[in-house]
């Protein structure tokens, strides 16, 4: 079938508006129209050309939201009608991760997710007789795309698209690190880097944990006040602190967070993260991505003072299980995701999403079918 595309021929160059071919779904896959779609750092930084996985043309997007059309043979947990969010983590809850409870990182077709393919090896995409690659498992800058079963959450069908797409990554990152990756209990300190669309979302997990105090830390002062409507207590502009911004932090938190989040994917607030945890016990949660040959560094006497590094991906959520929980969160307004949809554009302009995400003005653009 045609479907209208985003597609990203080459690294660095803006997305084309395409109408390219899309094959039915094979033996365990879902075909889906989607709705709705955010856009993520992580399709930035991936069209940039930094990620070592990143392979071109390609169909990227990863945050969406919308209705299955068609099941292949096979398909037992899924009919057309049934309205789903596509999941870059998978759970097959067969493998050796998902049986051991201790990861959320399936690893049942990571092998074929990162190569750009489908199961089998192949592609579903094509354009102009030549195959387009798949992104992340899931290329939601489609309207329509084929995924594994395994690799959809099914969801409530009265869930709007155009705001539960962001349950696809962002949310889920946000609020998962906070709650199933470091585990943050009521009345700790926390500093968040980087208050882009991940990191209020791990304010928001943190408020509602209730963490004592949530510091933000951001070079975009235009952050702070949907920071503070998202339970931030203290903001940090690393640009006004004469001296040290760890020894900041440090005292401005009576000693070091217990848990420090990094929301911006660049290695030297990864170590700052680190440094800025409390002797003994504090926790960094590394959430950002950082580029191809990047390396995080630190004197060992960090972690032999007590200090842990950690690292999370989609939130530590196991997909199918979490994401329709977290949809409920959003109905009964227990999470607010609304406030941070700052931007809604149609395909045609998905160009501009990307824009105002590297000029700082938006903090989730989605893009609606
Ligand atoms: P974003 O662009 O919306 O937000 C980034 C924020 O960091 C911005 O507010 C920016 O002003 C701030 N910032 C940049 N450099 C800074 C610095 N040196 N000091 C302080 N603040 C700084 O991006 P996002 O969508 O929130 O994504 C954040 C990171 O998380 C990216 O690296 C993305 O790839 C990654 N990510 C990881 C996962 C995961 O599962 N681990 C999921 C989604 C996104
Ligand atoms: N492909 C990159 C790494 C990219 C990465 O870390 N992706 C995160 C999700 S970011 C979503 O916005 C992730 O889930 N990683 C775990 C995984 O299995 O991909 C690289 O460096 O090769
Ligand atoms: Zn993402």
């Amino acid at each position: 079938m045609d479907v209208r595309a985003a597609v990203a021929f080459e690294a660095g160059k803006p997305l084309e508006i395409e109408t390219v071919q899309l094959e039915g779904p094979r033996e365990g896959e879902v075909l889906v129209e989607i709705k709705a779609t955010g856009i993520c750092h992580t399709d930035a930084f991936t069209l940039s050309g930094q990620d070592p996985e990143g392979m071109f043309p390609a169909i990227l997007g990863h945050e969406g939201a919308g209705v299955v059309v068609e099941v292949g043979a096979g398909v037992k947990s899924l009919k057309p009608g049934d309205h789903v969010i596509p999941l870059y983590t998978p759970e097959c809850r067969e493998c050796k991760s998902c049986t051991s409870h201790k990861t959320n990182l399936c690893t049942s077709i990571r092998a074929t997710q990162g190569k750009g393919l489908m199961p089998d090896g192949t592609s579903r995409f094509s354009y102009k007789g030549k195959p387009v690659l798949h992104y992340m498992g899931c290329s939601t800058f489609a309207n329509y795309t084929v995924l594994p079963e395994i690799a959809l959450a099914k969801i409530r069908p009265d869930a709007p698209f155009d705001k539960v797409c962001y349950i696809g990554c962002g949310v889920t990152t946000g609020i998962g690190a906070v709650i199933f990756t470091a585990k943050v209990e009521a009345g700790a300190n926390v500093v968040v880097f980087g208050l882009g669309g991940i990191g209020l979302n791990v304010i928001q997990g943190a408020k509602m944990v209730g963490a004592n105090m949530i510091v933000g830390v951001d070079l975009n002062p235009a952050r702070e006040g949907l920071a503070r409507q998202f339970g931030m207590t203290h903001f940090v502009n690393p640009k006004e602190i004469k001296g040290d911004l760890v020894a900041h932090l440090v005292e401005l938190t009576g000693g070091g967070a217990d848990y420090s989040f990094e929301c911006i994917g660049n290695v030297h607030t990864m170590r700052q993260a680190l440094e800025c945890c409390h002797r003994g016990w504090g926790v960094s949660t590394v959430i950002g991505v950082a580029g191809a040959g990047q390396e995080i560094s630190t004197r060992p006497f960090q972690l032999v003072t007590g200090r842990v590094w950690k690292g999370s991906a989609f939130g530590g959520a196991r997909g199918r299980t979490d994401v329709p929980r977290i949809v409920d969160w959003y109905m009964d307004k227990k999470i607010n995701i609304d406030d941070l949809i700052t931007h809604v554009l149609p395909l045609e302009r998905i160009n501009e999403g990307f824009d105002l995400m590297h000029e700082g003005k938006s903090i989730r653009s989605v893009v609606v079918y």
